[in-house]
């Protein structure tokens, strides 16, 4: 068993039953990553910081801050799972000196 791999700087806004959310949460599990989730249902507070910072409510939605702190959001679930899969080989990588 392999252990999911953290991504630092990514957040996943989302409520559990939203279905695009939940494609978007599986894709996580597939891929054995992991990152910071957000729930808009249960915290009205990150709601807020969507609408601040994405523009709209709409989930799911990746906030995503890059080196330097430069923030940016990906709504989509389609954009979104496109864009974790380029985690997908750090979390291979890592399974691999796993086992070794
Ligand atoms: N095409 C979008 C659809 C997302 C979507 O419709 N999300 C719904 C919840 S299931 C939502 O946030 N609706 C509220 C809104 O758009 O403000 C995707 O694939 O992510």
């Amino acid at each position: 068993m392999t252990i999911p791999t953290n991504v630092a700087g990514l957040s996943l806004y989302h409520y559990q039953s939203c279905p695009y959310c939940a494609v978007t949460r599986k894709a996580l599990g597939r891929l054995d990553i992991r990152v910071v989730q957000r729930d808009v249902m249960q915290q009205p507070k990150y709601r807020s910081e969507l609408m601040a910072g994405g523009g709209k409510a709409q989930v799911p939605c990746l906030r995503i801050e890059g080196e330097g702190g430069k923030v940016s959001w990906m709504y989509e679930s389609g954009d979104i799972i496109k864009y974790l899969r380029g985690y997908e080989k750090v979390a291979a990588k890592k399974a691999a000196k796993q086992e070794a």
